[in-house]
């Protein structure tokens, strides 16, 4: 059996666990994860390295988790969606991540119709399954609607959560890529530099820690990432759109921006294995999800372009307990 390599897209719509899924395969918490729907905004690429055993050649599985499929209503969520297609291009294999606790509407139709032009083949991952429980027959004439809309190369329920199931879905990866070698170095997990991962962690706080319209409308830049020998010193800014959303950022005697900090500060150090100083700031930009420019200065792989030094730091594979 030959070694199989290639490039496999996560879709989905908003929440379905795409971003679960990817950290479970990959065992790095490479993608932050929220209750709530829109949580990633770029492409996130995670690679597998199945090892040579027995009856098995090995793989390298690059997955890439992309921001849910929606209809988009700003400059933000344009955005997102060219992200979503820049994923699509060229894979090899889509999984289409579908929440199984749902009944089908148009939102996942529209999903799939992203699916309709081209002619890669996709697997339909039902997520969730750990929440049917009892009602496990439900699963099954879910199914038989979801065939209507599209010839699956397969069908696998999980919980991306709960790992049940990954085994399986590895498995049939596998074997629907296409003979080939590595594509990157087997010690690499990802791509995105350390610092925009550092970014993404203080974001998945201010998700946690904020409500209703809050967490759409906050974004973080990393403004400085100094690594030095003993310490890593980072100073990342909020942006938020309203003096009333800084208001909440910041909190009563700044109580709310500390338990940020404080928080994503421990994250970032258990990332980097390293200690971190980090700083944060609050800003207010009237409107950022509306101004294009500003929504493309967010994106990682155009801010490389402007650091001076060109060092891009990659996190150190960890395999501790960081994932989970
Ligand atoms: N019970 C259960 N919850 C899950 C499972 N997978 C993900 N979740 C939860 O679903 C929510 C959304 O998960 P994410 O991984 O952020 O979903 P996503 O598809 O990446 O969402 P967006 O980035 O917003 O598109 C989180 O609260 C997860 O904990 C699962 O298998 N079972
Ligand atoms: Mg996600």
């Amino acid at each position: 059996m030959p070694f199989r390599s290639g490039f496999v897209c996560i879709l989905g719509r908003p929440n379905a666990g795409k971003s679960t899924l990817l950290n479970a395969l990959v065992g790095e918490k490479l993608a932050i994860i929220s209750p709530k729907p829109q949580t990633t905004r770029n492409r996130i690429q995670g690679i597998v390295n199945l090892p040579k055993s027995k009856g098995q050649a090995g793989a390298q599985i690059v997955l890439i988790d992309t921001p849910g499929v929606h209809k988009p209503d700003s400059s933000l969520g344009r955005k997102m969606m060219v992200e979503v297609r820049e994923a699509l291009e060229g894979c090899d294999l889509v999984l289409l991540i579908m929440d199984a606790t749902r009944k089908l509407d148009q939102r996942d139709e529209f999903a799939i119709q992203m699916l309709k032009h081209s002619s890669t083949k996709v697997c339909l991952i039902l997520n969730k399954v750990d929440l049917l429980r009892g009602c496990k027959g439900r699963l099954l004439p879910l199914i038989e609607e979801y065939k209507k809309l599209h010839q699956f190369h397969d069908i696998i329920p999980i919980s991306a959560l709960n790992r049940d199931g990954l085994d399986i879905l590895l498995k049939q990866v596998t074997a629907a890529l296409p003979a080939g070698p590595p594509l990157f170095p087997e010690d690499q997990v990802t791509d995105q530099p350390a610092r925009f991962m550092a970014g993404e962690i203080v974001r998945e706080r201010v998700l946690l820690e904020t409500e209703e319209e809050l967490p759409y409308a906050t974004t973080v830049i990393v403004e400085n990432f100094e690594e030095g020998a003993k310490l890593t010193r980072i100073s990342a800014t909020i942006y938020c759109e309203r003096e009333g959303q800084k208001g909440i950022l910041i909190g009563k005697k700044g109580q709310m921006l500390k338990r940020i900090g404080t928080s994503a500060r421990l994250q970032i150090e258990r990332m980097l294995g390293a200690k971190v100083f980090l700083e944060l700031y609050v800003k207010v930009q009237p409107n950022w999800r509306e101004s294009r420019g500003f929504v493309e200065e967010l994106d990682w792989r155009r801010q490389l372009e402007h650091l001076t030094d060109g060092r891009v730091e990659l996190p150190k594979t960890s395999k501790k307990s960081y994932a989970r």
